[in-house]
């Protein structure tokens, strides 16, 4: 967490940072404990650091409500439950943190496979994968089942993601599995893509029909292999 993307403007930085933080403050004074909490997810989506949050949107957000609290704006009990609200969105924030660091000595090697030239899904896993705090390697298009064995067993990742448009190419994945289970039976698998229609998951291989099911599946496949 907390790089920033590196074409976003100061402008653009400091006018998402003032959406967050007006949201942020206006959930606090009405109570709303799901709106805070939104809005501190959306800080975390727009790759803001701990410390950002923390000084631009919390601290700034409980100011407000100190200074019209003085004013006698608010009462006693409107700053307590702000206070409340800004506690529980802390622990949220930590708990998020600490699982993105959990999984930053995790890796995830994706790939399509032999004859697969469609990747689009596959950098779209990658980049969710990325940002959930996974290690990422980006084999990319036309790997043929010996070579990912091969690097497979190099690299030693947790799970392999691959995609597959094509007729045919769910074939050619479940191969390319094979291969990889032969040399490193630990690996574990996320897969997808229209060819996979009627594919359906089993221990250590997840079918995911769309992209955002990718990072539960990962998580889920890296437990499994803990618990056994
Ligand atoms: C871009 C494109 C290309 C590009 C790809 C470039 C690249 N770097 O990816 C190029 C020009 C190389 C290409 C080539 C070809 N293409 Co093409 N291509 C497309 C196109 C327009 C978009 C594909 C795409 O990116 N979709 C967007 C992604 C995000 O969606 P998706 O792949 O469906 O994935 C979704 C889910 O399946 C899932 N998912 C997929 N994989 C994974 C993996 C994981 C781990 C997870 C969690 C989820 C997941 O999440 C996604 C979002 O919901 C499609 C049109 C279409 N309808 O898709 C045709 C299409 C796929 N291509 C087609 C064809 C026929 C070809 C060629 C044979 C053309 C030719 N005669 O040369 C070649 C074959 C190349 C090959 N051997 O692979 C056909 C396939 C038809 C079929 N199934 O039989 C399509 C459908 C076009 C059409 N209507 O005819 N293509």
């Amino acid at each position: 967490m907390g790089h920033r993307q590196e074409n976003e403007s100061p402008e653009a930085r400091e006018a998402k940072l003032i959406e967050l933080n007006r949201a942020f403050a206006t959930a606090l004074l009405m109570g709303d404990e799901i709106g805070a909490e939104l809005a501190i997810r959306d800080a975390m989506d727009a790759r803001l650091s701990t410390a950002e949050i923390d000084d631009e949107v919390i601290a700034p957000a409980l100011w407000l409500v100190g200074d019209l609290w003085e004013r006698g704006e608010i009462s006693v009990a409107d700053e307590h439950l702000a206070t409340e609200i800004s506690l529980r969105v802390l622990a949220l924030q930590r708990e998020a943190q600490r699982l993105s660091d959990s999984r930053s000595d995790r890796r995830i090697m994706l790939a399509t496979p032999a004859g697969e030239l469609h990747t689009v899904a596959l950098r779209m896993t990658a980049d969710l994968l990325r940002q959930a705090g996974y290690g990422v390697m980006m084999l990319g298009a036309d790997v043929p089942a010996g070579d990912l064995a091969s690097i497979a067993r190099r690299y030693e990742p947790d799970v392999v993601c691959m995609s597959s448009t094509m007729p045919g190419g769910i074939d050619r994945i479940f191969v390319a599995i094979d291969e990889v289970q032969q040399s490193s039976p630990e690996t574990a698998f996320a897969i997808g893509g229209r060819g996979l229609s009627r594919t359906r998951s089993e221990p250590g291989i997840s079918v995911c029909r769309r992209i955002h099911e990718v990072v539960d599946a990962v998580d889920a496949l890296i437990k499994r292999a803990d618990l056994n």
